[in-house]
């Protein structure tokens, strides 16, 4: 029969007894008669050691685990005793696993790209001598992303990355939402021809959804109310920066409105408040794990009655005009200025969330309804994390005659957008939605400076592979 393997995560609780472990050889030191092993299994690792001993383990059996090449992957039995002096680099620091046997079940034939202990390191702990040695750049570790990803970090990054969709699927689900997906393939260029690839299609060509913006509006208009999808969404922009991707997934949702857009703006922000609750909760450890490598302070954002901090983008231009920006260079804000402004509100406010609402019409795309009291502002609105955007979205214009007028004044052809039009000639209730970008969320939650860290395998201008 099959004996169950055991698990780092409850080695704790098993001192004394004999433990079965599938894990990989992180690294190894021989020492006279004995190997010392870092044995790793996701976010943990736990300290090791065979000692050559008569009858049991054989000189010959030291001398082939101690050429065990890193990252091996083995399967291990042995006891687990209390250690008697804490490791340090081990995150299982009160356990140590005295082996009795060790099998090879898949070893390398190739040489590694870079540690993956080094790859694990925090960028602070990195000396200026050993830069060379120490540091694993960026690129280096994208272009061999496989190893890179087993580090403790990355497996807690990608498990708060899975986190993040599950807690907006369930906040969404019990809200009445349903989960749609829309085709990628488009007939048209979406919300602006100027940033979408073009892709042949047989014998003419086909676009790449820049958003699901066109179909979770025509969902509302086929009655299904409250609609949401995660999924591709591709740009074609040139923008090489710490927070632009070429593909990256999208948070969408779109929902009719009863009386006041400010519904669709309430319901995104209690979304987004149960996502970073959630996180906060039940993934302490990994949070814990990601701030080793990536040292930040917790996300903060307000909670209780007070409530989320709301600014009009009026009321954000006087916050930086007071700080000495100058009102001709903010009739849209620079990354720069976003980023100023987050500061500016952390420091009085103490968030790291916020919104900000009514942006100015001409900012917005053809689809945003006008603020009916100021048609020169609209009903939408951005959301912010550490002072960047992670949330766009608005009220959508239902009316087929002010939809037309607004597409030609953008310089859009209706008749190019037909089938979206045409849900609107056969009437649609009022409705509202907004889009996030999965990776800005955590990059910015756990403060990983580049968005490419929060991305599994990555996609810029320069990158299409691995
Ligand atoms: P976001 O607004 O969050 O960037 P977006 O897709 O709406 O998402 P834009 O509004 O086009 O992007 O650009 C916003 C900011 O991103 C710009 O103010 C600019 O600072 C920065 N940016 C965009 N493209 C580039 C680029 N190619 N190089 C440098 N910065 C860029
Ligand atoms: P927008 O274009 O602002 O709005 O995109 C919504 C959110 O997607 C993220 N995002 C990106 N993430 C990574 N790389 C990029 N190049 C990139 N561009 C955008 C940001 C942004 O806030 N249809 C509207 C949404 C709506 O109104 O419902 C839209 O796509 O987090």
């Amino acid at each position: 029969p099959r004996r169950p393997r055991d698990d780092l995560t409850t080695l704790s609780s098993r001192i004394g007894e004999t433990v079965l472990l599938r894990v990989r050889v992180q690294t190894s030191r021989a020492q006279a008669k004995m190997v010392f092993l870092n044995l790793r299994q996701k976010t943990d690792t736990v300290q090791a050691v065979l000692i050559a001993s008569a009858g049991k383990v054989s000189k010959q059996m030291i001398k082939w685990t101690a050429g065990l090449a890193d990252e091996s992957i083995v399967l291990v039995e042995g006891t687990a005793e209390k250690t008697s002096e804490p490791i340090k680099s081990a995150s299982i620091s009160d356990v140590e696993v005295h082996i009795s046997k060790i099998h090879l079940i898949s070893g390398l034939d190739t040489r590694l790209p870079f540690s993956v202990e080094d790859a694990n390191r925090p960028d602070t702990e990195v000396d200026t001598s050993e830069v060379q040695y120490n540091r694993v750049l960026l690129e280096t570790r994208l272009n061999n992303r496989v190893v890179d990803l087993r580090t403790q970090t990355n497996q807690a990054v990608f498990k708060l990355q899975g986190a993040i969709g599950d807690l907006f699927r369930e906040y969404l689900s019990s809200h009445g939402f349903l989960e749609i997906h829309s085709p990628k393939l488009q007939g048209a260029a979406t919300e602006s021809g100027a940033s979408v690839f073009k892709v042949s299609y047989f014998k003419g060509a086909a676009f790449l959804a820049q958003s699901p913006q066109l179909a979770k509006q025509m969902a509302i208009a086929a009655d299904f109310e409250r609609v949401y999808e995660i999924g591709p969404v591709f740009r074609a922009e040139d923008s090489n920066t710490h927070r632009h991707l070429t593909e990256f997934i999208g948070l969408d949702l779109e929902m009719a409105i009863e009386e006041h857009y400010h519904e669709v703006m309430e319901t995104l922000d209690g979304m987004l408040k149960a996502i970073f609750a959630g996180l906060r909760d039940k993934y302490k450890k990994e949070i814990q794990v990601v701030q080793k490598q990536f040292p930040a302070e917790d996300f903060k954002w307000r909670e209780g009655p007070e409530g989320t901090l709301r600014l009009t983008f009026k009321e954000a231009v006087e916050i930086l005009v007071e700080d000495g920006v100058p009102r001709e260079d903010l009739d849209d804000f620079s990354t720069e200025n976003e980023k100023r402004l987050g500061r500016l509100i952390k420091a009085k406010y103490d968030t790291d969330y916020y919104i900000i609402d009514k942006f100015p019409m001409a900012l917005r795309p053809f689809y945003t309804m006008p603020d009916p009291e100021d048609p020169t502002l609209s009903n939408s609105y951005d959301f912010f994390m550490r002072g960047e955007e992670i949330l766009s979205g608005a009220q959508r214009i239902h009316d087929p005659q002010l939809l037309c007028e607004k597409m030609k004044s953008k310089g859009v052809d209706p008749e190019s957008m037909k089938p979206y039009v045409d849900a609107f000639r056969m009437a649609c209730p009022p409705h509202g939605g907004g889009g996030i970008g999965l990776e800005r969320v955590l990059m910015l939650f756990l403060k990983l400076n580049n968005i490419r860290r929060a991305s599994l395998f990555p996609r810029d201008p320069k990158r299409l592979e691995p």
